[in-house]
């Protein structure tokens, strides 16, 4: 053996020796710097004696590179012990403390569901002219959901074809009617409420359908109440809820609680009642149901129908929105799709 070898072999027992002292006082992150700077830098001993292989006779290089790549594992992995523990004492001493400084999390900004806006809009229209909001439960019986309310006891709606029955004495609601029969069990003309909510109906789902859905009916009783008085009502309504200038009009219809009965249609906003796709050429739309409380549910519920007049309407609230927002299926109040719901 050389003594270049010998001396470089001397060097890297003594290296070693020293790094194992000079880390043993290493306080802070400071001085493991500067450690690190002295024994592993490029101007560090163990630097140079790497370059100095070079110069070493053939046969001696490989041992010599073992004791220096083993020197520097060494030191490597000291400074990896020494920082892991440095940085464990920190997670330690800020446990349980908070940096004020740090930015905070923005909270995503909700909005209200479309059906929830819209029938926000409509009980607005109605509680300024007086209408209190009553509610009552889904699940009701059929003397609430049908009979009170006239329909005969073969009506085909009653049918488990078209209403979902829970057993052979309760069923999920139709209809919110049910709730305006409760209100006049429970109380005297005169009055006028709303009845939002939800109702079921066994329906096949398609773009118009889904067996969930959502209603406001409508009720008032008093004395000396026309039809003309209904049909003003819900024009001030149509120009409300679509802007003004909205046509209104009447048609003839059927329904086993009021008589005479209506369908309700609006004139097409987006043809303004010369015929498109939207209103399928007719320039109007339906948009509700309504008429003169017939004699036998004032009867029903014992008022007597001599002394009491109402008008009572109806009407999807999907429906609503979708013409009022151009959703052409009602699906999508349903998914949960946060890029549709994003837009309200
Ligand atoms: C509608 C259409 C027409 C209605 C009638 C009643 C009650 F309880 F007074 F008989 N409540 N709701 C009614 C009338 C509902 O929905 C299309």
């Amino acid at each position: 053996m050389t003594d270049e070898t010998r001396k470089l072999l001397a060097e890297t027992t003594a290296l070693k020796k020293a790094a194992g002292e000079a880390a043993a006082s290493v306080a802070d992150e400071k001085e493991l710097e500067r450690w690190r700077v002295k024994f592993l830098g490029r101007k560090s001993a163990l630097s140079r004696l790497s370059k100095s292989l070079s110069s070493l006779p053939e046969a001696e290089k490989p041992a010599a590179g073992r004791a220096l790549n083993e020197l520097r594992a060494e030191l490597e992995g000291r400074y990896g012990r020494i920082q892991r523990q440095f940085a464990e004492k920190k997670a330690e001493a800020g446990k349980g403390r908070i940096d004020y400084t740090l930015p905070g999390i923005t909270p995503a900004i909700g909005s209200l569901h479309p059906i929830t806006k819209t029938y926000y809009e409509i009980a607005a229209f109605f509680t300024a002219l007086g209408f209190s909001i009553a509610d009552g439960p889904e699940v009701e019986d059929e003397f609430h959901n049908f009979g009170a309310l006239n329909f005969p006891p073969d009506h085909p709606s009653r049918d488990a074809q078209d209403t979902l029955y829970i057993n052979d004495e309760w069923l999920l609601r139709t209809h919110t009617s049910p709730v305006q029969v409760r209100v006049m069990l429970s109380q005297e003309p005169p009055l006028r409420v709303i009845v939002p909510g939800r109702c079921y109906r066994a329906d096949a789902v398609d773009a118009s359908h889904y067996p969930v859905f959502h209603q406001v009916e409508g009720l008032l009783v008093d004395d000396n109440v026309s039809l003309g008085d209904l049909k003003g009502t819900l024009a001030a309504f149509a120009e409300y809820v679509f802007g003004p200038g909205t046509k209104m009009r009447f048609r003839p219809h059927f329904f086993p609680f009021t008589e005479p009965s209506a369908e309700v249609d609006v004139s097409c906003a987006v043809c303004d009642g010369v015929g498109c796709p939207t209103c399928g050429g007719k320039g109007w739309l339906e948009i509700a149901g309504a008429g003169m409380v017939h004699p036998s549910v004032f009867r029903n519920v014992g008022y007597d129908p001599e002394r009491w007049v109402g008008y009572a309407f109806g009407m999807g609230v999907e429906r609503i929105a979708m013409l009022k927002y151009g959703v052409n299926d009602i699906r999508l109040f349903y998914e949960n799709d946060f890029a549709f719901l994003q837009q309200f």
